[in-house]
Parts: structure tokens; C-alpha cells; sequence
């Protein structure tokens, strides 16, 4: 029976056919799903805590309204992220427990401080810009809650990436000081931000199944490929420099080539070693441990309620 059931579930998914919760699936599937999902979600939540940082101190009223939108819908993109794990039958809080002992894994980029309103918009072209070149291709992610709620996900990344974007065509627009603090945002966030699409594919443990179920459409390295292709002219019409010393466009390929990427630092960040991590992870202790009266309200409130429509 379950060879017969392997082929069966392998060919729908080269068929295209969404996956949905209660068909059958391996439990190697459902494991490989709650993994990606979860650590997705912990990485929004956690995404929002460098941004977080700017809100009281965003140069005006229209930027700190765009910031503050940007950081809610972080919070909702984890809240649909989760929503979506749940439907593979794991609980919201086995999640946030795995998150808060250290044992779930979220990006390593949200392990870097931002340090000048700069890192606000670096991050928004950057690490938006990144994150929507990995998630647009998961809009056709083989499990069905996942790739529908990638959908409005990715239109809202799309908002946020616009709106790095014009805080670094400003400060690059604007004095000599404020040009500097954008190409130092640019020298810090470059590398880090090409770490977030993961080890190089000789490296990576599950592309070559997750390529196969179809949960991921691109490898590792064809997606951080696109992402320089795309990002190179950007900065450069920005009147920046990469920190990349052999980094030059390729005019046989029509790429872009890059130097070699510090994989001891990204394992030194996914060990828990980064700038920020154990900040991070106190941040979300300490607002889970406060939140609990609110959490206590609701079941209290839904008990409330159930037994008033009982009657
Ligand atoms: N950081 O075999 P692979 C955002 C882990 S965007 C930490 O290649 P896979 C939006 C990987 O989990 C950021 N860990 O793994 C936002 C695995 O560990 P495990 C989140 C990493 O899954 C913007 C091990 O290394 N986006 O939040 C990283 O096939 C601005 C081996 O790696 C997503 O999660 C890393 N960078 O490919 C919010 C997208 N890279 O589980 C706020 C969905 C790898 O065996 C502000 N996820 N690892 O212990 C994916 O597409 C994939 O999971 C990859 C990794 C591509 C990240």
C-alpha cells in the first residue's frame, strides 16, 4: 500500500495538483512543510523587532505611518504563516515554544542591529527585496494554505520593498552625511543579505526533496543569483558601491558575479552567535511572558461566550 500511495501523491504533485490538509501526504512532506512554514513565521516575528527599533524615531510623520504599516503587516504575515503550519496538524503553541527555548530556527538576518535610520531603508530594499524573490516562487508552492497565503504576502512585500527603496533614493539625493550613512547601510546589510537564501545548494540538506515535492521551485543559489542580477543596477543607479570587491557584470552569461560568501559566519549566526540573537530572543520571552493576560482574557471570554450560547 504505501509504495502505490508514494507514486500516487508524486504524481499529483507533477501534475501540479495542490496538496491540501486532508489529503494524504509522507510524513517526511508534512515534517519538511511544518519546518519551512514555522521558521517562516518566526522569522516575521522576529523580523519585527531590528524594525521596531526606528518606530519612535522615523524623520517624520509619513515615514513613521509607512513603518509602522510595514512592522503590522510583518505581524500579520506571521499570524497567516502559522495559521497555515496549524493545518498540518501542529499547534500554534508547540511553535511559539519551540521559538522561545531556542530550538526553532528563523532567519539569520533578523540577528543584525540597525544601527542609523539608514539600516531602515536597507532593510526594506534589501532584505524585502530578497524575501520577495524567494516567496514569489512559493505563490506555486506545492501545499495549498501555504501558496495561497504567499499570495497576499508577497503584495504587501512588494509595498515594503518600494519603501526601502525611496529612503535610500533620498538619503542618496541628500547631503554628503546622509549619502555616507546609506552606502554604510548598504556595506553592512550586502552580505547578510544574500546568507537569507540559505547554504550553497553543494550544502543545502533538503533542496534537492523540497525541489522534488515542488515545495521549493528554485534552488538556493538560482534564487540568490536572481537577486543580484535584479539588485546590482538598483544600487547603482542609487550612486552606491557594493562591498564586493569582484563583484562584475558577466556580458556572456548576462549575470552578475559576486565574491565568495562568509559561510562561517552564517553558521556562526544560525548557532545562536550572531550580533543579536540572544537580544532577540529575550524580546520575544519577555513580550510572550507579558502578553499572557491577554491570551488569559480571550479563553476566559470564549469560555464566556460558549456557555451564553449554550442556554
Ligand atoms: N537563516 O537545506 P537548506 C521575512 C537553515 S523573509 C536561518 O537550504 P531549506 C520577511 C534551514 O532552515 C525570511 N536558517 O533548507 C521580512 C535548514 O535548517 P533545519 C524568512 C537558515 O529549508 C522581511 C538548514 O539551514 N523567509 O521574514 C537560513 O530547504 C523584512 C539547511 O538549509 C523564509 O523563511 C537562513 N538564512 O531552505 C520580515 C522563506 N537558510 O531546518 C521582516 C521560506 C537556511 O534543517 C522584515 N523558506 N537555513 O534545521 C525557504 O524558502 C527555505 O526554508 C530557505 C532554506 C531557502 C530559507
Amino acid at each position: 500500500e504505501e509504495p502505490g500511495r508514494l507514486a500516487r501523491f508524486q504524481e499529483r504533485i507533477d501534475a501540479e495538483e495542490r496538496i491540501e490538509p486532508n489529503d494524504w501526504m509522507p510524513a517526511a512532506y508534512r515534517r519538511t512543510l511544518i519546518r519551512q512554514i514555522s521558521q517562516h513565521a518566526h522569522s516575521e516575528i522576529v523580523g519585527m523587532l531590528p524594525e521596531g527599533n526606528w518606530i519612535t524615531r522615523a524623520p517624520s510623520l509619513r515615514r513613521k505611518a509607512a513603518l509602522l504599516a510595514k512592522v503590522q503587516d510583518e505581524g500579520g504575515h506571521g499570524l497567516y504563516l502559522y495559521a497555515a503550519a496549524e493545518t498540518l496538524g501542529v499547534t500554534r503553541e508547540e511553535l511559539v515554544d519551540q521559538l522561545l527555548s531556542g530550538a526553532a530556527k528563523y532567519s539569520s538576518i533578523f540577528n543584525y542591529p540597525t544601527l542609523t535610520w539608514a539600516d531602515i531603508g536597507a532593510i526594506g530594499w534589501l532584505v524585502d527585496g530578497a524575501a520577495i524573490m524567494n516567496q514569489i516562487p512559493l505563490c506555486r508552492t506545492s501545499y495549498g494554505p501555504y501558496a495561497r497565503a504567499m499570495i497576499r504576502i508577497c503584495k504587501e512585500e512588494s509595498f515594503h520593498q518600494r519603501q526601502g527603496y525611496e529612503i535610500m533614493l533620498t538619503l542618496c539625493r541628500g547631503t554628503p552625511e546622509q549619502k555616507a550613512m546609506a552606502q554604510d547601510a548598504l556595506n553592512r546589510w550586502w552580505w547578510p543579505a544574500l546568507m537569507m537564501f540559505g547554504p550553497p545548494d553543494s550544502e543545502s540538506q533538503h533542496t534537492a526533496q523540497s525541489m522534488r515535492w515542488k515545495i521549493k521551485r528554485f534552488t538556493n543559489d538560482e534564487l540568490r543569483q536572481k537577486f543580484v542580477d535584479a539588485t546590482v543596477p538598483q544600487g547603482l543607479y542609487l550612486g552606491l558601491t557594493f562591498p564586493d570587491p569582484d563583484l562584475r557584470f558577466d556580458p556572456e552569461t548576462g549575470h552578475w558575479r559576486f565574491g565568495a560568501i562568509d559561510w562561517e559566519e552564517f553558521r556562526r549566526v544560525l548557532a545562536g552567535h550572531g550580533p543579536c540573537n540572544r537580544e532577540r530572543l529575550e524580546a520575544r520571552r519577555r513580550a510572550h511572558a507579558e502578553g499572557a493576560w491577554v491570551r488569559e482574557a480571550a479563553l476566559a471570554n470564549a469560555a464566556k461566550r460558549r456557555q451564553r450560547t449554550a442556554y
